[in-house]
Parts: C-alpha cells; sequence; structure tokens
C-alpha cells in the first residue's frame, strides 16, 4: 500500500468512527477502533522519523547482551540474577526526543535513522516488567524477539506480539548459539503456525560478539551470524523505514477493519430481517388504522351529506338557498348542542392539526389500541441492539405522521368538496331560483300586465278572481318546496359520491411507510448503511493491501 492509499484508508477508517453510533453492536466496539485509529495516526506521523527496534524476550534471553554487541559497548547491564533489566536502554542517533519515557538515553552519533531500545523482561516474577514492555511495544516498528533453545516457545512472550500481529515487523533471533544447538527452524515453523509473517531468522552469540568487539578484534565462530544481524539491523532497516512502517501500518488498518467486520459480522441478515419484521408490523398498523379511519368518516354517510350540506350553505344565495341554509341550520341544531359531529371533523384536514382537536384526539385513542404492536417491534429493536422508542415518543410520532397522511390523502377529498359544493351553489342554485321565479313572475305578472294592458287600451278589465293571490302563494310554496326536496337531494347524492371518492383515496394512500417507526427505521437503515462501508473497506483493504 502506498503511503496515499494508506493516508486515505486510514482517514475512511477515521470518518467511520467518529461519526455516532446508537445501534449498540457497533456503538460497543467503536471505542476500541477509535483508541486504534488514534495509534495507526500517532504512527503514521511517525513514518520519516528514525526506525526503532526493540529487543524483546524473556528473562536472561541476553537481550542486553545483544543490544551492547550491537552498539560494540556495555551500555546497558547485563547479569546472571534473573531479572537483570528493569530500565529500559534506548540507544539512539543524535536530535532524538526523549519521550520514550523513563530510560536510560545514550546517544551514538554512528547511528543512522535506527533507534536501538533494550526492554525489561516479559516472563520473570515481575509482572511490570511485561506492562513496561507492552507500552514500548507501542513505538515499535522492529521487534528483536531473543529466545534460547529453552525459551523461544515461552507463551509469555508470543501473548504480548500474539494482539499486534503483522503490525510489527518480527525478527527471531536465537541467542547462546555457542552452546545450543539451532533450533530456528522449529521455531520460525511455529510462528508461522501462529500467524506471524516471518521473513528472516538469525542464531547468534550475543557474548562471543560482545566479547569480540570489546576486545576489537573481529568476529569468529559462533559469532560470525552476528555479523549478518548487525548488518540487517543496521545497514538494510533503516533505509527500508517508510515501507516497514507502512506494512505495519497497512497489518494494524486490516487487524482493525477485520476486528470491526467479526464483530458485525452476519448483521447485515438480521438487519434486514428486522426491517421487515418492522415493514410487517408498520403494515398491519396501517391496515388497521385505515379499518378505524374507514368506520368514522366512511361507515357513516351522513357525515359526507353533512359536510357538503355545511359547505353549500356558506355559500348559498337567493331564495331556495337561504331557505337551504335555514333547514341546514336547523337539522344541525341538535347535533351542535351535543357536540355529536365529531366524525366530520375528520373532513376537514384543519381541524387535525394541533392538540385537543377531534382528529387529535380521535388519533389519540387509535395510537393508544396499537400497544401491542408497538411493543412487539420494541423487542425486536432491542434484539438488534437498537434503542427501544418509548410509547409516549412514539405515539406523538404516530399521531404526526398520521396527522400528515390524513392531511395529505384528504386534500384531494377536500378539495372535491370544496369543487362540489361550488358547483352546486353557482351552477345549480341559479338554476333552481329560475324554476320557481319564472312560474312566479307567469302567474304573478300576466293579469297585472293585462290590467294594464286593459287600461290603456279602454277594454273590459278582469280583475283576478278573489283568492287569486293566496292561491298563487300556495302553488308558489309547493314549487319551492318541491325544488328545495329535490336541491336536497341533490346534496345528499353529490355527498354520497365524495365519501366513495374519498374510499378510492384513503385505499391508496394508507402504504406501509411511517407509522410511528420511521426513526427506527432509518436506524436501521443507517446501521446497514454502516455494515455496507465497512464491507467495502475491507475489500479496499484486502485489494489494496
Ligand atoms: N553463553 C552465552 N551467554 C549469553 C549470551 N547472551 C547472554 N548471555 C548471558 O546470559 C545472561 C543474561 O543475559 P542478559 O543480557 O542480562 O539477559 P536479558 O535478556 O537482558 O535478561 P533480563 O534483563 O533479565 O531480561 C548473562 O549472564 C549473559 O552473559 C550468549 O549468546 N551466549
Ligand atoms: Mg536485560
Amino acid at each position: 500500500m502506498s503511503e496515499m492509499q494508506l493516508g486515505e484508508i486510514i482517514e475512511r477508517l477515521n470518518r467511520f468512527a467518529t461519526e455516532d453510533a446508537s445501534w449498540e453492536p457497533l456503538a460497543g466496539a467503536l471505542p476500541e477502533v477509535r483508541r486504534r485509529i488514534a495509534w495507526i495516526q500517532e504512527q503514521y506521523e511517525r513514518i520519516p522519523s528514525p526506525l526503532v527496534v526493540l529487543m524483546f524476550g524473556g528473562t536472561g534471553t541476553g537481550k542486553s547482551t545483544l543490544l551492547n554487541a550491537l552498539a560494540g559497548a556495555p551500555i546497558a547491564e547485563t547479569g546472571e540474577m534473573r531479572p537483570t533489566t528493569d530500565t529500559p536502554t534506548v540507544y539512539h542517533p543524535a536530535g532524538v526526543l526523549n519521550d520514550f519515557g523513563p530510560a536510560a538515553y545514550v546517544e551514538d552519533a554512528r547511528l543512522d535513522n535506527l533507534i536501538l531500545i533494550d526492554t525489561p523482561d516479559t516472563d520473570s516474577v515481575r509482572t511490570e516488567h511485561a506492562e513496561m514492555v507492552l507500552s514500548l511495544l507501542a513505538r515499535a516498528d522492529v521487534v528483536v524477539f531473543c529466545g534460547t533453545q529453552e525459551k523461544y516457545a515461552n507463551e509469555r512472550s508470543i501473548a504480548l506480539l500474539r494482539p499486534i500481529m503483522n503490525e510489527r515487523k518480527i525478527v527471531p533471533v536465537q541467542t547462546h548459539a555457542d552452546v545450543n544447538p539451532d533450533i530456528r527452524d522449529d521455531w520460525r515453523a511455529r510462528m508461522i503456525e501462529e500467524g506471524f509473517d516471518i521473513e528472516r531468522a538469525f542464531r547468534v552469540s550475543a557474548l562471543d560478539a560482545l566479547n569480540a568487539k570489546i576486545e576489537n578484534h573481529s568476529v569468529s565462530g559462533s559469532a560470525v551470524e552476528f555479523e549478518a544481524l548487525d548488518e540487517y539491523i543496521k545497514k538494510k532497516l533503516p533505509p527500508e523505514r517508510r515501507s516497514v512502517k507502512e506494512q505495519n501500518l497497512g497489518g494494524a488498518v486490516i487487524n482493525t477493519v477485520n476486528a470491526l467486520s467479526t464483530a458485525l459480522e452476519g448483521r447485515r441478515k438480521s438487519l434486514e430481517t428486522l426491517n421487515d419484521r418492522l415493514a410487517k408490523i408498520e403494515t398491519d398498523i396501517a391496515q388497521k388504522s385505515l379499518q378505524q379511519v374507514q368506520r368514522k368518516v366512511l361507515d357513516e354517510p351522513h357525515v359526507w351529506v353533512v359536510a357538503l350540506a355545511a359547505a353549500v350553505s356558506e355559500r348559498a344565495f337567493g331564495l331556495i338557498g337561504s331557505l337551504f341554509r335555514i333547514l341546514h341550520g336547523l337539522r344541525m341544531l341538535p347535533s351542535r348542542i351535543t357536540r355529536t359531529l365529531s366524525p366530520a371533523g375528520l373532513l376537514r384536514p384543519t381541524s387535525l392539526r394541533g392538540a385537543a382537536k377531534v382528529g387529535d384526539r380521535f388519533l389519540r385513542t387509535l395510537a393508544a389500541s396499537f400497544s401491542a404492536e408497538h411493543a412487539e417491534a420494541n423487542a425486536h429493536l432491542g434484539r438488534e441492539g437498537f434503542e427501544p422508542t418509548l410509547f409516549e415518543q412514539w405515539e406523538k410520532d404516530f399521531v404526526e405522521e398520521m396527522d400528515a397522511h390524513l392531511a395529505r390523502y384528504l386534500e384531494p377529498v377536500h378539495r372535491q368538496l370544496t369543487r362540489s359544493a361550488t358547483v352546486l351553489t353557482r351552477w345549480t342554485l341559479p338554476l333552481f331560483e329560475l324554476l320557481w321565479l319564472a312560474p312566479f313572475v307567469f302567474t304573478i305578472g300576466f293579469p297585472i300586465y293585462r290590467y294594464y294592458a286593459g287600461l290603456v287600451g279602454h277594454m273590459d278589465v278582469i280583475l283576478p278572481e278573489a283568492g287569486f293571490l293566496s292561491r298563487s302563494m300556495g302553488m308558489l310554496a309547493c314549487i319551492v318546496f318541491i325544488e328545495l326536496f329535490l336541491y336536497s337531494f341533490l346534496v345528499r347524492w353529490r355527498g354520497r359520491a365524495l365519501r366513495r371518492r374519498c374510499m378510492r383515496y384513503l385505499r391508496k394512500g394508507f402504504g406501509t411507510s411511517g407509522f410511528g417507526f420511521g426513526a427506527a427505521r432509518r436506524e436501521i437503515d443507517k446501521a446497514i448503511g454502516k455494515v455496507t462501508e465497512l464491507e467495502k473497506m475491507r475489500e479496499a483493504v484486502r485489494t489494496q493491501v
């Protein structure tokens, strides 16, 4: 992985981990991921700085002796007592910050881009030594794993390396080569079996090498391979420090992504199942709500007639119009007094908004009837690690969503109602007015015309016979009565037609979305999105490394 790709993937991983998650499996895994990313970013910044090589291993394996041999001077304490080292020795070139904590800092201008650190042991009775090693491991790029014939398969040492497998370059070095046979093949095989990536292993006598260096004669015999190790650590690795560190960081990124994937493995399927379950519950609620709303606004056709009649009487004019208005007012008087008109309130979208409105009360009662469905959804959500939604919150969301739903789907019905009322008043009413006005004008007007025409023409004037007025009035009343009856019938007929139309709108409108679980669904979608992102990241890491 190039440095740019590495930087990109670290940034991506960082973005992934910094977003807050309410989904428990992810939220539980994130703190550790964030800790790891902080370390990765810190090490990423240190790519150009000198390579940090750590002497690592059990007590008495010759770590301090090996460091001294590499330094060519007894800078670290060695000894027969176990353990010997309890303070690290940092052997470093000039210009290096003393930021490895409490340690003996030894500067050597001959070192080039290389810091060698002698650490305490991993396996003695002094358990704080292992802790010290652990904190130093966080800064190491290369681990020189010192082992003797007795200690190379030491579980205490391997246990410290396992969590950072492939995040540090590990170089097994068998010491005491002057007294023990070669165990490197077995050691290497064991390490590879554990999953470590081992490029090279050395076998040296640190003691012989150190003595040769101190006495200033060339190394020979069992110390010969020391020269190769010396060359490898001092000459080969420092110039390659970028690629060594990048490889380490690549390993850390892979491990982090893999750990996350393991934590969330197989969760996609269950998230999708959860989504399906919620969808089913919502469909159920939608259907039951539809039934309830239907019962409320559709099962009683008179509601529609009343609603349309109210809209018509608001616009009515003329004799028939005014009579219709009075008639409607009288008819509604009892229900107005007893306030039993509530269903008609549902037909007015505006009345659905705001608390204490007719629609709101109806919707609250409706919500309360879904407590079982709510509990079931909550149980499913809880099992998948989502925050349960409180009933009060759910009820509030449900009422809001239903309100919006009804407003949306009753909107066209309401428009239709207004249109019908307008047609019935603007076009039909004048026709009805004409129907009584024409006979009236003819009945009353013709005798009057004849009377005046006779006066002018000196003809015989025939006055209407007695009782003419009352008879015409009676006839007029009959006509008006029939018209009023017909008009009311028309309003009633249109009202029922509106009801059928509303039924169609509502059936279409009551889909499955929403119904109080919108927020939970968004959380699930977010979690699915995170799993997808993680899968993509895993794929990107796999192809780039
Ligand atoms: N024969 C032989 N003895 C060695 C070799 N390396 C170290 N020793 C001896 O082993 C003993 C322990 O060596 P140290 O270097 O102190 O071991 P260490 O790993 O630093 O031990 P701690 O500091 O306790 O962790 C010393 O007496 C060394 O002289 C070697 O390659 N061959
Ligand atoms: Mg030591």
